[in-house]
């Protein structure tokens, strides 16, 4: 019964959240509330134009403890020109703008994905090339005793043209280090 109670609540809510509250964008869509709190802008295509992209997570089992169907979370785009990211093994995430990387002229996104167990995460970053998303650099294994360390985990290298500076973890005689290291960009 509790647990029919909650579910109800939880509907209830979900619903108010969604029909009373939501944020316009640029081009007049409007984007629910509870997408809204982690919307994301930017010009993540190179047009020149600033879009809206927003994390969509997999709808969770009562138990919280796995997923109906696969474990995949998309982030959505704005603009539907823009084909959306399947993040696969990711149940949550707040996706970030981390600026114009790579100097292509579009904003790079960053992910760290939410998993149910585990404080290590792999840091994905994404740049969109000729139509594409592909990673910007391989995804690098971030602890979370690195990522309470505070962000950036990425970050331009100011003393070398296309090449980025990454904070990531590393285990070193069973302790977790934090280690920095400059690395080429796509
Ligand atoms: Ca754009
Ligand atoms: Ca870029």
């Amino acid at each position: 019964m509790k647990t029919i109670k909650t579910s109800i609540n939880l509907l209830l809510c979900t619903y108010l959240c969604i029909s009373c509250n939501h944020l316009s964008n640029s081009t007049g869509r409007t984007i629910p509330a509870k997408i809204a709190t982690t919307t994301i802008k930017g010009d993540f295509n190179g047009d020149g134009v600033q879009e809206y992209a927003w994390l969509v997570s997999p709808k969770l089992t009562s138990d919280s403890m796995s997923c109906e169907g696969k474990c995949v979370s998309v982030i959505k785009f704005s603009n539907k020109h823009i084909q959306p990211i399947e993040v696969d093994g990711c149940i949550g995430g707040v996706p970030v703008n981390l600026g114009d990387l790579n100097k292509n002229g579009s904003d790079e996104i960053g992910l760290l994905p939410e998993w149910f167990t585990s404080c290590w995460r792999s840091y994905l970053v994404y740049t969109y090339k000729i139509g594409k998303w592909i990673y910007a650099v391989p995804p690098f294994s971030v602890h979370c005793n690195t990522v309470e360390e505070g962000l950036p985990l990425i970050e331009k290298d100011t003393t070398t043209k296309g090449r980025v500076v990454i904070k990531y973890s590393e285990l070193v005689n069973s302790e977790i280090i934090t280690k920095t290291k400059s690395i080429p960009i796509n």
